[in-house]
């Protein structure tokens, strides 16, 4: 549509410029190109991989997901190949659908996350120019799944800001930036979020899945292997926006990557009004491969429809009085 085409969908989250605003959510779009057979993965800003150790990790017993209305639960528990299988076996194809990479990792420990990035850095350094499409490193502090922690990295300022330090320093030399993937179980978040940029990172990921717990009440055992888990979707909507909003009221230069229920263009623009620079779309692809093609699609259109000409400026608009700001109070 010639209205469609009007629209520029460029959007920058800090010295990365992306192509579009929608991109995929770690975790939920596999670890490499799994969704090149739905959709063209080139169109979007970027694909997410899921999070990376720097060993190979088995992750937890099924099951490990449940359906919920409007969302899931989730304890994959952070199955995965470690970074370097990871560039052996899925890199090659990622780099074959010529789409932009952000690279995810956690650790159980702050040398593991170290350890992880060193990885990513050699692996980079290794691929050359092969790289080029891997635009930053998403750190994950905040899984809700990891066996035999006492807690969520993201929900200790300090430690966090310990972890983006180290990851920074051992990508020194990649020329990528670090973003923060940070949790939404705390409220402390608009201090972590300092405390990280603080630290080095240059963006943050806001949010990754809420603490739950679901029983069958046919057996009063919980219906994931693990026990509880992470919920996400449209559920945990309203809580992607208050994070988005809190931490960009605070925050107002450092720049957001909106994630949690986005399962179409509405989501994704009120991510953006709320005051991220650019959104992933994560549970409902897991309904629909497609979501991340489509909800990119039509926020184009949306924002063609309201006479929006660049995806850029819907950022913030929630602090900004709104679209239609309402005259001053009488009297
Ligand atoms: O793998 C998981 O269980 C998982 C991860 Br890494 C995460 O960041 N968030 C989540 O809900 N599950």
């Amino acid at each position: 549509m010639a209205a469609d085409r009007a629209v520029d969908t460029r959007v920058r989250v800090g010295s990365v410029e992306l192509a579009h605003a929608v991109m995929t959510a770690a975790g939920t779009s596999g670890h490499g190109a799994e969704l090149a057979r739905y959709c063209d993965l080139s169109g979007l800003g970027a694909v997410v991989v899921k999070s990376l150790s720097v060993m190979p990790w088995p992750g937890n017993p099924a099951p490990r997901l449940h359906p919920l209305p409007d969302g899931m639960i989730n304890s994959v528990g952070l199955q995965g190949p470690g970074v370097a299988g990871w560039f052996d076996e899925f890199f090659p194809e990622l780099v074959t659908s010529r789409c932009r990479v952000v690279i995810s990792l956690w650790g159980r420990s702050l040398d593991e996350y170290r350890q992880a990035a060193l990885a990513v850095a050699d692996g980079l350094r290794r691929a050359g120019r092969a790289a080029d499409g891997v635009v930053a490193v998403e750190v994950n502090l905040s899984c809700p799944n990891l066996e035999g922690r006492r807690g969520i990295f993201a929900h200790d300022a300090e430690l966090s800001a310990a972890v983006i330090d180290a990851s920074v320093a051992a990508m020194s030399g990649a020329t990528r930036p670090v973003w923060a993937k940070l949790s939404p179980n705390t409220d402390r978040l608009v201090e972590i979020a300092g405390a990280v940029r603080g630290a080095g990172a240059e963006a943050v990921t806001l949010v990754n899945t809420v603490l739950g717990l679901v029983l069958d009440p046919e057996t009063g055992r919980a219906v994931l292997g693990n026990g509880g888990g992470g919920v996400s979707g449209r559920i945990i909507h309203p809580v992607a926006q208050r994070a988005v909003f809190d931490v960009a009221s605070a925050h107002p230069d450092l720049p957001i990557v909106g994630v949690g229920g986005v399962s179409s263009a509405a989501e994704a623009v009120a991510l953006l009004q709320a005051g991220a620079s650019a959104v992933q779309v994560g549970t409902a692809t897991f309904a629909d491969p497609r979501a991340p093609a489509t909800v990119a699609r039509d926020l184009v259109t949306w924002a063609a429809a309201h006479g929006i000409t660049r995806l850029s400026d819907l950022t913030g608009v929630a602090h900004r009085g709104g679209i239609h700001p309402l005259p001053p109070a009488q009297g």
